[in-house]
């Protein structure tokens, strides 16, 4: 039984939005989203070779949230995630050299090889950190926010978090603070339905994860996470509000393609049902603003190519360093481990 459908309003509003932007600005979101798609596509394709040593959760079908959002933010601006990370890190600006390192366990990883997939972390674009505790990067981030509004930064803080993450009390602790502190922060929940195999209506009342946040009195969206330019101007609204006045909350709908974690798709399990997932691939976000490229004239085969072929050439050069680079070293083992006490900090 198909239980969640795509309720955004389809390619026509997309291409209709797209009138109203810049071909350079099309072309960037494009290519942003183009590029998160074929690296998870390459990770996914190399993971049974067992040489990435992390778990993955893989983004594929949600690449228009974290490509439209983060194209609202300041190179200075600052973001946090959940376990869903690479689209996070590369919509920010992510070194896919060191994401790649650091699936690998190489010293040279943006984690330093202390975190795998669930953890990346890379201070010089603003990815300021990620937990595989569900809900747990959301009070980091509120601090972060805290700490730019005390030094008066007008750094806006955006946490990407899962459905399932605002069935934690802190969700609600954190925004309350926020709220009461008017922080330069964003939450953008990635609603895709599903917490691992669960679906939202055995998880939560039937309450739009928006109005809830509304209810605590967060100025809050609720947006089409598969149209990259609905998600674009809604982050543009939201990123202003932030950083002059306080929360804001975006719940993003969305869809996930492959299972929780892993390569491949798990449908045949039993928890969603195969047509569900075919009828939210009909809204392929990448390829619906691959349409309106083509159809207004900004995109064709050539160039297409051109892009492809440049971004296959990045994900080589990005595996070649990863697997030739050096693993940690056994003298480092407490680099970066730090401790209170009568003992020394490390690192
Ligand atoms: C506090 C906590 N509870 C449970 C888990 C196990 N767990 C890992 S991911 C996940 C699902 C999270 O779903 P959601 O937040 O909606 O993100 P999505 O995986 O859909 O991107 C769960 C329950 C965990 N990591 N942390």
């Amino acid at each position: 039984m198909i239980k969640y459908q795509y309720r955004g309003k389809g390619p026509e509003h997309l291409l209709a939005l797209a009138r109203n932007h810049e071909r350079a600005q099309l072309l960037a979101l494009f290519f942003t989203m183009l590029r998160i798609r074929m690296i998870e596509e390459a990770v996914e394709s190399r993971y049974h070779e067992d040489q990435m040593k992390t778990p993955i959760h893989l983004a594929i079908g949600q690449e228009a949230v974290s490509a439209g959002y983060s194209a609202a933010l300041e190179p200075s601006d600052y973001v946090f995630c959940g376990h869903r990370t690479h689209a996070c890190y590369l919509a920010k600006g992510g070194d896919l050299k060191a994401m790649f390192s650091e699936f690998f366990c190489r010293a040279n990883g943006c984690a330093g090889s202390r975190g795998g997939s669930m953890h990346l972390l890379d201070k010089s674009v603003g990815m300021m950190g990620s937990s595989a505790i569900v809900a747990g990067a959301i009070p980091l981030a509120t601090g972060s926010a805290l700490s730019s509004y005390l030094k008066d930064e007008k750094r806006v803080t955006t946490v990407f978090l899962g459905d399932a993450a605002v069935e934690e009390g802190v969700m609600w602790e954190s925004l309350n603070f926020a709220l009461l502190k008017k922080l330069p922060i964003v939450y953008v929940c990635e609603n895709n339905y599903y917490s691992v195999c669960s679906p939202i209506e055995y998880r939560q009342p039937p309450v739009e994860i928006c109005k809830k946040a509304e209810g605590f009195g967060a100025l809050s969206f609720s947006v089409d996470g598969n149209n990259v330019l609905e998600m674009y101007e809604i982050a543009q609204r939201a990123v202003a509000h932030a950083r002059e006045k306080g929360p804001v909350f975006i719940e993003a709908h969305t869809y996930r393609w492959r299972g929780h974690h892993g390569s491949g798709d798990d449908s045949h399990t039993g928890y969603r049902d195969v047509q569900e997932l075919a009828l939210w691939q009909s809204q392929d976000p990448v390829l619906m603003m691959k349409q309106v490229m083509y159809s207004l004239g900004y995109l064709d085969e050539a160039s297409e190519r051109v892009m492809r072929e440049k971004i296959e050439l990045e994900i080589d050069a990005a595996f070649e360093h990863a697997i030739h680079s050096a693993n940690p070293v056994k003298e480092d083992l407490c680099k970066f481990v730090y401790s209170e006490g009568d003992t020394h900090v490390v690192g």
